[in-house]
């Protein structure tokens, strides 16, 4: 059966390949497993809380209205968690859009959200509608995201998808076109451009890449082969991230311990900024995971 709903999951199949197939967490619309030809492309921790106490430790969490937490005090959302409400959330089952390729959308307004937390983001005074559209497609899996200002007060988000990919060994992988995009360092706290024409990883690793062309694709690399292609559509931004042996160790819900020698975070967004939305208008952004592909240099000089 090409999807399939229980009360916390939806499973999509492959209508022409039951080894394709993907797995959604109902609770932060969460992506929780993508296999591709029965080889799962995402990493999951086994630790990860599936039982919508917390938010996910690995799939594809969802970013919204905030990435990270907000500094200034007298922003909207500041008294939000970091990352906001979106991952940890109960999205809803809309149906499926399509057959071929296979797809579902899921939505959340403010009545899921817990009103605790609701309240948080600008004293609970947005009203809005998230749908999120799965493609499973023959090689890729696409999520896309429309945002709808539903209520008569203007407000600005960040959107992200924190998609964990997974690898074999993170310190066999490279990640290429990010050459040349002025970046966030995250763990030093200083801009800089990015030298380096594959950025590669032997410690913690957080840095957050702005404002780069959507027609840039990133490819995680192994020994000269494409394991994992990522493509953006409106989504001018990209965070890495690895949380290495120290990070790893300070999260409970991270698990195995050496599992970040198995993960990659390539996660895109619009986050160095925030998209203002008007009352009665939508906003949408797309990210496309294809298995392997041609390796495709790029440079950020458009
Ligand atoms: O996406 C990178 C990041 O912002 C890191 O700084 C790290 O905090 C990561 O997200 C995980 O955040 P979480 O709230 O899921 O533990």
């Amino acid at each position: 059966m090409p999807v399939e709903e229980t009360e916390t999951k939806v499973i999509l199949t492959h209508p022409a390949d039951e080894s394709t197939s993907l797995t959604i967490l109902k609770h932060g619309a969460t992506v929780i497993s993508w296999k591709y030809k029965g080889q799962e492309k995402l990493w999951l921790s086994d630790a990860a809380k599936l039982d919508g106490s917390k938010p996910v430790r690995g799939g594809i969490p969802l970013v919204f209205p905030i990435f990270g937490k907000s500094k200034d005090e007298k922003h909207p959302a500041f008294k939000l968690p970091q990352h906001g409400f979106a991952r940890n959330s109960p999205w809803e089952l809309l149906g499926q859009t399509t057959e071929n390729p296979l797809t579902v959308q899921l939505g959340l307004g403010p009545e899921q959200v817990d009103p605790e937390l609701y309240k948080l983001w600008d004293d609970g005074k947005n009203d809005f509608t998230l749908i999120l559209s799965v493609t499973l497609g023959d090689d890729y899996l696409t999520t896309g995201i429309e945002v709808e200002n539903t209520g008569s007060n203007d407000f600005e988000f960040n959107w992200l998808f924190h998609t964990y990919l997974r690898i074999p060994d993170v310190t066999d992988v490279v990640v290429n076109n990010f050459t040349d995009a002025k970046c966030y360092d995250q763990l030093i706290g200083e801009n800089y451009f990015e030298k380096s024409p594959m950025i590669s990883f032997t410690e913690e690793f957080d840095r957050i890449y702005k404002e780069i062309d959507s027609k840039v694709i990133f490819q995680v690399v192994e020994f000269g082969k494409v394991l994992t292609t990522v493509e953006r559509d409106n989504l001018p931004d990209a965070v890495v991230w690895n949380p290495w042996i120290k990070k790893s160790e300070g999260m409970a819900d991270f698990e195995p311990k050496d599992g970040y020698l198995k993960m990659l975070c390539i996660e895109p967004g619009h986050v160095n900024s925030f998209v203002h939305l008007k009352a009665g208008e939508k906003w949408n952004g797309k990210q496309t995971l294809r298995n392997g592909g041609e390796i495709k240099v790029q440079t950020n000089i458009y």
